[in-house]
């Protein structure tokens, strides 16, 4: 385990720290956005007082807070990095690979060395054919035994979001919306479902996590959605969506190919749009992070 010296200090001063991601990084966003983008959570979580903690794993070696250079490399063609969940950290590390971590991979990693506040774009959820497939990220079985808040535009719009909330219910996550009580739907604003509860600032956040933490040991969803005027026309999303589904199954996909390939169809037959809203969202995610991960610091300070 490689701990960033800033990371590191920022961890043992009790400052904000949020973890980020790296599958997004390198499975999830094409080149050069992904690395734009990684730059501008990092800038984001700044701008909110806390300190960035980019996972991922080179060499066997985990790194908490990768150097720009090490996500070059994470993220480069000659070493293709596997798309890792919390599952396979073990293998992985054994056998000397490079990795980037999803959202169970990343908060398998955060909570290990305190980290508390993590930031993605979409939770992986329950996909449209589970019932044929059982195929359910492990993001969500993840967040059932991890108490770390996650914040994220709801879950991707590929899935199926009523399920997926169904789910997170019965494993316990907490979920508040930010400013709202719609839950989002990733690409676009709102998903068309309604929750329980909808937090106002930061602070109302970093309170309600502290609280939940003393009688549960779940994740918390932070439900933040993309800016109405920056979402994914409706029309052209449910098309791209229909595609996306249909590129998919001609493909004959399984695993953890799934969500990237219904990724990169969504960015082909929106040319490049829901790539610029898939930004748009996670940098968006990665500032409330960082101010939240800033009020629970000042709280528990
Ligand atoms: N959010 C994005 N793009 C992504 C992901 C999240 O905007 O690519 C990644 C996260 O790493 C998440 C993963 O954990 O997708 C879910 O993959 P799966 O459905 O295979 O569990
Ligand atoms: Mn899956």
């Amino acid at each position: 385990m490689l701990l960033h010296d800033e990371v590191a200090t920022a961890l043992s001063e009790g400052r904000g720290v949020v973890a980020l991601e790296t599958t997004i990084v390198v499975q999830g966003l094409p080149a050069p956005t992904n690395l734009e983008v990684a730059r501008q959570c990092e800038a984001a979580v700044r701008e909110g007082g806390s300190v960035p903690a980019t996972i991922g794993i080179l060499d066997g070696n985990v790194i908490v807070g990768l150097s720009a250079q090490q996500l070059e490399e994470l993220a480069s063609t000659p070493r293709h990095a596997a798309k890792l969940s919390a599952r396979d950290l073990g293998v992985a590390l054994a056998l000397g690979a490079d990795g980037a971590t999803t959202v169970a991979g990343t908060i398998a990693v955060a909570h290990h060395v305190g980290i508390q506040v993590m930031a993605t774009g979409g939770l992986g959820g329950v996909h449209r054919d589970a019932i044929h497939s059982f195929d359910e990220s492990a993001d969500l079985t993840a967040m059932s035994r991890t108490p770390v808040l996650v914040v994220a535009s709801g879950v991707k719009s590929i899935l199926d979001i009523g399920a997926t909330l169904e789910r997170l219910d019965s494993l316990g996550v907490a979920i508040a919306g930010f400013r709202t009580k719609r839950f989002p739907g990733f690409y676009r604003s709102d998903s068309g479902f309604e929750l329980d509860w909808s937090l106002e600032d930061a602070g109302e956040a970093a309170v309600a996590f502290l609280n939940h933490r003393r009688f549960s040991s779940t994740g918390f969803l932070v439900a933040n959605p993309v800016d109405e005027n920056r979402q994914l026309d409706h029309q052209l999303h449910d098309d791209a969506l229909t595609s996306a589904l249909a590129r998919a199954q001609q493909l004959a996909v399984t695993g953890k190919d799934v969500t990237p390939v219904l990724l990169t169809e969504f960015a082909r037959f929106s040319e490049g749009r829901s790539v610029r809203v898939n930004q748009d969202l996670v940098v968006s995610n990665a500032a409330l992070a960082g101010q939240i991960a800033t009020a629970i610091s000042r709280a528990t300070r």
